[in-house]
């Protein structure tokens, strides 16, 4: 396989100016003319110019109207000795509906849809298929009226009509240039959602949500978030909605969440369809930020792309950063922001800090890849919308949105790189420390790893002082084995002994500085002292308040401490992390302690301390339900595996649930008075206070559901199961379903059983029927079994992505204890599906093959059994780059 490096990057021998694509739509044979005008680029000295091209029938190749020469060389189009301008004409077929890849032109449910990002256009017509090449795009689809009454492109439609033979046909003119990847098509039998809008500048849109025929009712909430998120990104950075016509489609095949296609944005039916009878919460605050990503997508990503794909987090870490302002400034109260928060580092530390620190390791821009799909991760997007958030940091909520402006009054319209962006936030911002420091703090995108950051604090009463200690420290990663210090802003607060915020004033400054008892110090040594004066007790120091940098923050607080920060820190996420650390201290103790066999799970895991500290918090008046939830939830398995050397996921398991069910038994009466103060929400809304209190109420039944299978007591699980039948929404059905399964009790088999009776016809209802019963805690390796008898289930199909992911992905990436078996089945039956899958869909195979990043860390038996698993992967023939580029990292 060849790699691609940043290094080489060069800029295109020719640009294209205009393109005038024409499709004669068939499942079997499409036929595509593509009329292009192109111009060479004269910075460069005379070149070939060559097309890429893959899975194509070229029929025909004309330069000004003229047959002319031309050869492959590979997969690409060479065309020699052209003039420097001229018009190029290529007509070629495909073969739509066997493209069971999903990249390209594909056939979804008797509809076509394209998918060009990254490398798909390639798939439609030779081109030029970079981002740097951006061009104005006219584009004519005929089909089959009756079949495909909807012909949908991008931009604006300016002619329609009849054509013979029952065809007709649509021509759509896109008014801003693009690159390939933007490209889309969409045809088919599908209904739409209209809605107009007045733009803040008084300007008229026209909003269309495009779906199957029967799923219309399923709309109203996409259409109500695309709505918030125009009038959002108009309001906090002025950028406004460039089309008249604004279109989302949803399909049920796709790789992954949306994309967002100029003009017509298409998403998987996961982040569009959502009614309160089928979507769950969590459903529609999913849709919520994946319709506002690929929204803000039209200006971070469209107006202003990518250079080149080593620049993916340019668009994507922006973006997703975004998407979380706006999911957060929908939320309104400062507490529900902070639930926000809380889970998106919860994201951030169970996925991204797991892959930095595996063979997948990369910087947020990249310097290599096989193959780009691999490289749309956690890192390019999460850890990227982090060093966005820093950037803000360092200059301010105002100097930020001065950076955005000066960004896009620069390059739009432009294809630019990280460096370029950085650049603006700066210049827009010269006192700050971002412009002080940004050399420096651009090794955020060419250094890979998470940095440790070590706190060490000296109380001097007879001085009055509190001296703090901050080191960073980066582990070594592939390629990079120094690292050099990053910029790290560290929001603190002191804690005295009320638990008030003590006034913060460093040492040589005239008065104490703070915005509600926090202040940012940036870390930009291996090692740094900040001494605060005017500390007349010894205070509990409350350190990377708002999770300012994504580090791993190394204090050694006491127990004491850690109970006072969750009592009192005025900082939520840090009162989160108190919670956090001390089920992590007692996870990792029982874990290390347990001598002999897997099931002895160190009986005193959870001492009276943390329970009585868990109960005040569910007891507080004044803490918010989401919030509880989000301290009452253990840290997951794969958290805690990432704290260990040596990873035994069986032991991991075995403790956690050996907590799980003291919090069950020892907080019963909490649990039931829980209840029955958040199981009614009336009538239902997705906002967040109500979802909160439903999340509580959900996870009280787990608990009551959990003691009773250990007690025998036969009421809360028949409760449950009432609830189950009762419910008028889905949070509530599936949170009582989920008690049942996640206890482990009888009832389960009938519940799930009518679950799936009720909602057969629901594709996205029967996805989380596979999930939840692949995800249930392993009792005796009772998992893998119950995964080979789904997949026999006659809803079952690999060929679709949602589905597959519900079974295999969701068993191998989602279930370590049911997935990591001694005997090394799991890894057998996972070696199997990556192989299969790979045959069909290498995008969904390739990202199944990562569910053994870690294998190095596992302790024996399971080592070796992954070793062997990946080799038998890796030595399989005609393996695609995708799968062969994710285990031959593993393996190296
Ligand atoms: N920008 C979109 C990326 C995407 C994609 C990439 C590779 C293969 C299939 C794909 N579908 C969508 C998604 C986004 O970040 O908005
Ligand atoms: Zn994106």
């Amino acid at each position: 396989a060849v790699t691609i490096n940043r290094a080489d990057y060069t800029a295109p021998a020719y640009w294209i100016d205009t393109v005038d694509l024409c499709f004669d739509l068939d499942p079997a044979k499409t036929r595509v003319l593509n009329k292009m005008k192109l111009r060479r680029n004269t910075d460069l000295p005379v070149q070939a110019l060559k097309l890429d091209g893959e899975e194509l029938n070229l029929a025909r190749v004309l330069v000004n109207g003229q047959g002319t020469s031309f050869k492959m060389e590979g997969k690409q189009l060479v065309l020699d000795n052209l003039p420097d301008e001229f018009e190029l004409e290529i007509f070629t077929t495909t073969c739509p509906a066997k493209n069971t890849k999903l990249m390209g032109l594909y056939v979804s449910n008797d509809s076509f849809f394209t998918q060009c990002e990254a490398e798909g256009f390639r798939r439609i017509t030779y081109f030029l298929d970079r981002p740097d090449v951006m061009a104005m795009y006219t584009v004519t689809l005929r089909a089959d009226s009756t079949k495909y009454p909807v012909l949908l492109s991008n931009g604006n439609l300016v002619d329609s009509g009849k054509l013979e033979d029952g065809r007709h046909f649509a021509k759509w003119v896109d008014p801003h240039k693009k690159p390939s990847y933007l490209f889309a098509l969409v045809a088919g039998q599908l209904v739409s959602r209209e809605q107009r809008i007045t733009s803040r500048a008084g300007k008229e849109h026209t909003l269309q949500v495009y779906v199957r025929p029967g799923d219309l009712d399923k709309t109203e909430h996409a259409m109500t978030s695309l709505m918030h998120s125009v009038a959002w990104d108009e309001a906090r950075f002025g950028l406004p909605l460039d089309l008249e016509r604004f279109m989302i489609v949803a399909t049920s095949d796709f790789n992954m969440g949306a994309m967002e296609n100029k003009g017509l944005n298409i998403f998987n039916t996961k982040y569009v369809l959502a009614n309160q009878a089928t979507a769950t919460d969590v459903d529609f605050s999913n849709i919520e930020s994946v319709v506002g990503h690929e929204y803000f997508h039209n200006w971070t990503g469209n107006r202003v792309t990518c250079r080149d794909w080593f620049q993916l987090s340019l668009k994507e870490g922006l973006t997703v950063f975004r998407d979380q302002e706006f999911s957060q400034d929908l939320c309104g109260e400062a507490s529900a922001r902070a639930v926000k928060r809380i889970e998106d580092v919860r994201v951030l530390r169970t996925a991204q800090f797991p892959e930095d620190a595996g063979p997948m390791s990369h910087p947020v821009r990249p310097d290599s890849y096989v193959e780009i799909s691999n490289f749309y991760t956690v890192t390019i997007y999460e850890k990227g919308a982090e060093v966005v958030r820093m950037m803000q940091t360092l200059v301010g909520r105002d100097g930020f949105a001065k950076g955005m402006t000066l960004y896009f009054e620069r390059h739009d319209g432009h294809a630019v790189t990280c460096d370029d962006f950085a650049q603006a936030i700066a210049d827009a911002n010269p006192q700050s420390e971002l412009a002080r420091l940004l050399p420096q703090f651009k090794r955020w995108y060419s250094q890979a790893g998470t940095p440790r950051v070590s706190a060490q604090g000296v109380y001097d009463a007879a001085a009055g002082t509190y001296t703090l200690t901050l080191g960073q420290n980066c582990a070594p990663t592939t390629g990079q084995g120094v690292k050099e210090p990053f910029v790290i802003p560290v929001g603190l607060g002191l804690l005295g002994a009320d638990g008030k915020d003590l006034p913060l004033q460093l040492s040589g400054e005239p008065e104490a500085r703070s915005t509600n008892g926090t202040r940012t110090v940036v870390l930009t040594q291996a090692s740094e002292t900040f001494t605060f004066t005017g500390i007349v007790a010894e205070p509990v120091p409350s350190i990377l308040r708002g999770f300012t940098a994504p580090v791993v923050l190394e204090f050694d607080y006491t127990d004491a401490q850690l109970l006072h920060l969750l009592a009192h820190d005025s900082d939520p996420f840090n009162r989160w992390e108190a919670g956090q650390r001390l089920a992590v201290n007692r996870a990792l103790s029982a874990i290390k302690s347990i001598a002999g066999s897997a099931s002895d799970t160190g009986a005193a895991a959870l001492d009276d301390a943390y329970i009585e500290a868990m109960r005040q918090v569910l007891r507080h008046p004044a803490l918010d339900a989401a919030f509880k939830e989000l301290v009452l939830t253990l840290p997951s398995e794969t958290y805690l595996a990432e704290q260990l050397d040596t990873v035994d996921p069986q032991r991991i398991h075995a403790v956690r649930e050996a907590m799980r069910q003291q919090l069950a038994t020892r907080l019963h009466a909490d649990w039931e008075t829980v209840y029955a103060a958040n199981h009614d929400t009336g009538a239902y809304t997705p906002d967040a206070v109500s979802s909160g209190r439903r999340a509580l109420a959900g996870m009280a039944l787990t608990h009551l559901c959990l003691a009773a299978v250990a007690s025998g007591d036969p009421v809360w699980p028949g409760k449950t199961l009432q609830r189950f039948k009762d419910a008028g929404n889905m949070t509530d059905r599936f949170n009582a379903l989920a008690a049942l399964v996640s206890s482990g009790h009888s009832l389960a088999a009938q519940a799930l059983q009518s679950f799936h009776a009720m909602f057969k016809d629901e594709a996205l209802v029967i996805d989380k029927w596979f999930s939840l019963q692949v995800s249930a805690p392993d009792r005796g390796g009772n998992i893998l079994p119950a995964v080979k008898q789904l997949m026999k289930h006659s809803d079952f199909s690999l060929r679709n992505p949602n589905r597959a992911r519900s079974v295999i992905s969701t068993y191998c990436q989602g279930n370590p204890a049911g997935f990591h078996r001694a005997d090394a089945a799991g890894y057998v039956f996972w070696s199997e599906r990556v192989i299969e899958l790979d045959a069909i869909n290498p995008q969904v195979a390739a990202r199944l093959a990562r569910a053994l990043d870690r294998w190095s860390k596992l302790a024996e038996p399971y080592r070796s059994a992954a070793r062997e698993a990946i080799s038998r992967v890796a030595a399989k023939a005609d393996l695609s780059k995708d799968t062969l580029e994710v285990v031959t990292r593993a393996l190296a």
